[in-house]
């Protein structure tokens, strides 16, 4: 789509204030649109700084994102007390935002919703993520991303995959291996075509090299302090593939 737009919602790593404080430069200089806490006017979800349009090469606008950060528990709205609190309020709070957005948008433009959330049936990266939405205890259901949807890019597991088998409800994945029990995922970054409402093409590119990679290190635990005091590190020999040696295999 060539946009020049580029949403950076908040995700559970980040903090909200280191996200916020340069956004007006940010907004100025460059094609971020940086969303930090949840944004509020007066006590209300200020919900037009959600809603970022991109444009094509023609200046166009071609689609909206909704740019939704990390969700906390105090940023949902009420629901009933026959519901579950946590997950019936991000479906609400999404409704209020892709209302918004309709009311913006013509219907030739597409809808690209943005989420840093753990969905139902997600394969998680124990080791590596940290748990969200009351203790992972509350997954979102897929249908939270409805028909109008065209496309639902989603942060937070670092395992690429699709939800509920859903072609166009994915998590891209994490690019950087985060754990060592990261290093047999394999990196990806996922290229979405879209025309329209609908989407054309969606691809997962293989073979991203990460700069940062997962080493493993050999030694016995009396050399390891020694050379923490001394500031001699120990040889370092990077992991097999196919895994992590354990201690005391060979
Ligand atoms: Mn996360």
């Amino acid at each position: 789509m060539g946009s020049r737009n580029m949403p950076l919602p908040r995700g559970n790593h980040d903090s909200a204030a280191r996200l916020e404080e340069p956004r007006p430069i940010l907004n100025e200089l460059g094609p971020l649109h940086v969303v930090g806490g949840l944004p509020r006017v007066n006590g209300e979800v200020d919900l037009e700084r959600l809603i970022v349009p991109l444009r094509d090469r023609q200046d166009t606008i071609a689609a909206w994102v909704l740019a939704v950060p990390i969700l906390r528990p105090a940023d949902l709205p009420t629901v009933g007390q026959d519901s579950d609190p946590l997950v019936e309020g991000t479906r609400a709070l999404y409704q209020r935002v892709i209302e918004a957005l309709h009311a913006r948008r013509t219907p030739d433009q597409g809808v690209i919703a943005m989420g840093h959330c753990y969905m139902v049936g997600s394969q998680l990266s124990e080791s590596s993520e940290r748990k969200v939405m009351g203790g992972n205890q509350h997954p979102l259901p897929h249908d939270i991303f409805g028909a109008d949807i065209t496309y639902a890019a989603l942060g937070h597991l670092h395992v690429p995959q699709r939800v509920s088998g859903r072609e166009n409800v994915r998590y891209s994945g994490a690019v950087l291996p985060l754990s060592f029990d990261a290093k047999a995922v394999h990196h990806s970054v996922v290229l979405v075509e879209i025309a329209g409402t609908q989407t054309t093409s969606i691809r997962e590119l293989q073979g991203v090299r990460a700069e940062r990679r997962a080493a493993s290190t050999r030694c016995r635990l009396r050399h390891l302090a020694g050379a923490a005091r001394s500031r001699r590190w120990p040889r370092r020999s990077t992991a097999t593939p196919g895994g992590m040696r354990r201690p005391g295999q060979t």
